[in-house]
């Protein structure tokens, strides 16, 4: 297992998990002159109240707030009531994007690159009883050295303006939950569970890793409260007769309970649920527990008015249901792993996912969307000032990702990039190691892929090979012959005749397919742009859908509006929403309705 990021916090009476959410103080600092001031140490001299978690961005009425780059610094202070030599003390952040040093009373406790994953503090050392100053300093600049790529460059006045190489607006701060835990000090590090089917029997292989203890024991409770299996030692396998299978949008969970012991004595006990199913590629199909499986749903974003990129769960349930009421079982995390509260959901509601690392903007382009959409990507290995650095930053991504979801049945695949170079042979150089790298890693050895562009074409892409199913992004009718469907569809299925001739022997999924669409304009016949379009180009891909059996998944693009940066092609953002940015149905809602409840 090795790699941890801390398992998500559990509150018992051998583990305290403290939220500190809530009005923290906040102050940019566009020298850079907070650490030679002793801002840790001292507070921060002129600070505003910022809401946590939330994006900083759109709480701001003014421009230069709202697209702040450089450092930036939140306060806030959380109670210790002993410090006990028995216990570890912790502060976990959801996120922080997208770089960050943590300091308590001054004291640096940890630091992190890569802004949609946890960072956690062992703050151990720097406690006292009583209250804490707890500090961050962040940094939301964009370059191509770290993932989301892009680039920071300066306005006339010398202030920064970072423009990333993707269609998302760069919402920077502490976007998810922050918490304060405490931690017997002998404790339970880490869980990993890999399951095997032989008919309705299920294995459970299991591995626990922990701090010290002599004993430890782990045990799957069913509904009712019974226990299922139970397994003493750090390894073993569980043996479930008639098992209750995880299913997609039929979700049985079971409580897992680990416990750890030292002279016979319990020092910790982590709880957590866990879902029993298996994923697999055979031929072109995608397998749940040995049944195919059809994708239909959304690539997505954390994305919503005012709270920006901040998790809030009205906003994550109000997205369940609206994907429940349109008949979907699976989303994307695009472009980047979600707050851990989206997985926690996705088990419940029986969802599937496809996790995405934020390997975003390997392109060089500022409208990478209209590159993309058109097939007209650059190199951008050949250029990048430090390929090193980049993948060492892509590759704690896939570490960091992986540790954090590998026991969520939800999560059926992992996604190594959205929309890179793939036809080059430093793509495929730099691509090899971190397809090997997440096949080492996974316990569950879930498939892998990558969401691919235009370019990247059946006959250049040297990175389809390292996929376990392919998934494209496709605009035609858009980017591509937009507003003439009828040629669009020619094209379109002129290059799925390409791929297939290919045999491949693997599925194919939509990972993006979509037109911006207004939800105030109609027009008879559609025009770009018109709720009717929305619908005509929906029609036109599910035709073309059911000519391929070698495609198992549609996933649109997107769920809702979301907030990007400004251009001349974006109006207030992208459009492409099947709900509007608050959530309510574009017409084409009830055509893909209509679909996707009607396939089992
Ligand atoms: C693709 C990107 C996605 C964009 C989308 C679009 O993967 O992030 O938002 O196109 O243009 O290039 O809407």
């Amino acid at each position: 297992m090795g790699i941890y990021t801390e398992l998500y916090p559990v509150n018992n009476h051998l583990r305290h998990a403290e939220l500190l959410d809530g009005l923290w103080r906040f102050q940019f600092d566009p020298e850079s002159r907070g650490e030679a001031d002793a801002w840790p140490k001292n507070g921060l001299p002129e600070s505003i109240s910022m809401p946590v978690p939330a994006s900083f961005s759109d709480v701001f009425t003014d421009a230069r707030s709202r697209d702040y780059a450089g450092d930036f610094w939140y306060e806030t202070a959380f109670c210790v009531k002993e410090v006990s030599p028995d216990k570890r003390y912790f502060i976990r952040f959801g996120s922080v994007t997208h770089t960050c040093r943590v300091f308590v009373n001054g004291v640096e406790c940890a630091s992190h690159t890569g802004g949609f994953l946890p960072v956690v503090a062992d703050v151990t050392s720097a406690v006292v009883p009583g209250m804490n100053r707890l500090t961050v300093k962040a940094n939301n600049e964009l370059s191509e050295t770290n993932i989301p790529c892009g680039t920071t460059v300066r306005r006339s006045d010398g202030s920064k303006r970072s423009m990333g190489y993707f269609d998302f607006f760069n919402y920077s701060g502490i976007q998810r939950s922050v918490y304060y835990m405490e931690l017997p000090k002998c404790a339970i590090k880490d869980y990993s569970l890999v399951y095997r089917l032989e008919g309705s029997d299920a294995y459970i292989d299991y591995k626990i890793e922990a701090d010290g203890g002599d004993e430890v024991s782990i045990a799957f409770i069913d509904a009712e409260g019974k226990v299922a299996a139970r397994g003493d030692g750090e390894q073993g396998t569980l043996f479930i007769p008639s098992a209750h299978l995880w299913k997609v949008r039929n979700a049985y969970l079971y409580d897992v309970v680990i416990e750890l012991k030292q002279g016979g004595k319990v020092t910790d006990r982590y709880t957590a649920k866990a879902g029993i199913r298996t994923v697999e590629i055979k031929g072109e199909s995608i397998l749940l527990n040995g049944e195919k499986v059809y994708l239909k749903g959304f690539g997505k974003h954390e994305d919503a008015d005012m709270i920006g990129r901040g998790f809030n769960y009205a906003i994550a349930k109000r997205d369940y249901e609206c994907l429940k009421w349109i008949g979907a079982n699976c989303f994307r995390t695009s472009h980047y792993p979600y707050a851990e509260e989206w997985y926690r959901m996705a088990d419940e509601e029986g969802f599937l996912i496809i996790d995405e690392v934020p390997a975003v903007g390997m392109m060089r382009s500022i409208a990478n969307f209209l590159t993309a959409g058109r097939g007209e990507a650059k190199g951008f290995f050949a250029e990048c000032p430090d390929i090193g650095t980049l993948s060492k930053n892509h590759r704690a991504a896939i570490e960091e990702v992986i540790a954090r979801d590998k026991n969520h049945p939800s999560v059926i695949a992992w996604s190594i990039f959205n929309e890179a170079e793939t036809y080059t042979e430093l793509a495929e150089k730099y691509f090899a190691p971190l397809f090997e790298l997440a096949r080492a890693l996974d316990p569950q050895k879930r498939p892998l892929t990558g969401a691919l562009e235009k370019s990247s074409s059946p006959a250049a892409c040297r990175v389809n090979k390292m996929m376990d199913f392919i998934c494209l992004n496709r605009y035609y009718g858009w980017y591509i012959s937009g507003g003439e469907l009828e040629e669009a569809e020619r094209m379109f299925r002129e290059e799925m005749d390409a791929w297939q001739a290919k045999k491949l022997n693997k599925p194919f999924v939509f990972t993006e397919f979509g037109t911006d669409t207004l939800d105030t304009l109609h027009k008879l016949p559609g025009v770009m742009w018109s709720q009717e379009y929305q619908q005509e180009y929906m029609r036109m891909h599910f035709e073309v859908f059911a000519g391929y059996p070698a495609i198992q998944g549609e996933l649109a693009w997107n769920f809702a509006d979301f907030q990007t940066g400004q251009g001349i092609m974006r109006v207030n953002g992208n459009k492409k929403g099947v709900f509007t940015r608050q959530r309510q149905p574009k017409a084409a809602a009830y055509t893909i309705r209509e679909r996707w409840l009607n396939i089992k």
